[in-house]
């Protein structure tokens, strides 16, 4: 039985010990990004056309999230140290894909992948700054931490004022611009969370004001509410535009009953 035991050892998962706030947290973010994959995936069916295409990508977010988050807490339980690793190879998948979202929701409108292409460059100048400021060069965080700012900016520049602003602007759609305007707030507010995590590293500007163990905690938050909220700015978009859809046919259909007769 010890035999079987340690031969299936690595196989086991790290346990979480009572009182580990931060594992405690990374627990709950790979239920929350597995619960909403699952959400997202079965509501699927009940949008039409091009708009299963963005409720695919809601959901390949938090599955490629909740995978990341697995691991991340089993690295956290078995080294009490945050799985830098893991956390910037999740993001720079899943916040390129959240551009994608914007590109999706402005293509009727007249998006070119051009517009794609802008804001994935903003996201990886913005994670591959903040991850040398994490590691390689952690003692010029603050450095790092500016030059990853003006990636964010890039982005928050395009959803509020740029490109990606003008089309929902020119769509005369209320029901796509209501879901623009959510989520250039979650790109505005919601993102805004993770600056304020990478600033409790010893060289960071909130060292000693707020302790560095909270990193972890502030990025886990910034995760749930951004990925699991965008994706849900996404659904009640996508669902409302597939009834306007239905409701058009049925008048279009209703229309040709009254000329037939
Ligand atoms: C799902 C993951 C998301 C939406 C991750 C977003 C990450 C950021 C907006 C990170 C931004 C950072 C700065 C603006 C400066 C400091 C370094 C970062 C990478 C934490």
């Amino acid at each position: 039985m010890d035999a079987l035991v340690n031969n299936f050892q690595p196989l086991l998962l790290a346990q979480l010990k009572s009182g580990d706030y931060v594992g405690f947290t990374f627990f709950i973010g790979s239920m929350a990004m597995a619960a909403a994959t699952v959400f997202f995936f079965f509501q699927f069916s009940q949008v039409k056309g091009k708009w299963k295409d963005s409720m695919l990508v809601s959901g390949l977010i938090t599955f490629i999230a909740a995978v990341h988050y697995f691991y991340m807490r089993d690295f956290w339980a078995t080294n009490q140290a945050s799985p830098t690793e893991f956390r910037y190879i999740d993001w720079i998948l899943t916040v390129p894909l959240m551009c994608v979202e914007f590109y999706l929701i402005l293509r009727a409108f007249g998006a070119k992948v051009g517009l794609l292409w802008k804001m994935i460059f903003y996201s990886v100048v913005m994670l591959v700054a903040g991850y040398l400021g994490e590691t390689v060069f952690r003692d010029a965080s603050p450095l790092w931490g500016f030059i990853s700012t003006i990636g964010y900016a890039g982005i928050l520049y395009e959803v509020w004022m740029g490109s990606a602003k003008r089309l929902s602007n020119n769509s005369n759609d209320p029901i796509l611009q209501k879901g623009f305007n959510a989520l250039a707030w979650f790109v505005f507010a919601g993102w805004a969370i993770y600056p304020i995590g990478y600033m409790t590293i010893e060289t960071g500007w909130l060292a000693g004001l707020i302790p560095a163990e909270s990193m972890d905690i502030i990025y886990n938050i910034g995760d749930a509410v951004n990925k699991i909220g965008f994706g849900l700015v996404i659904y009640s978009l996508a669902v409302s535009k597939s009834a306007q859809g239905a409701e058009q046919h049925v008048e279009a259909g209703a229309g040709k009953a009254t000329t037939n007769a």
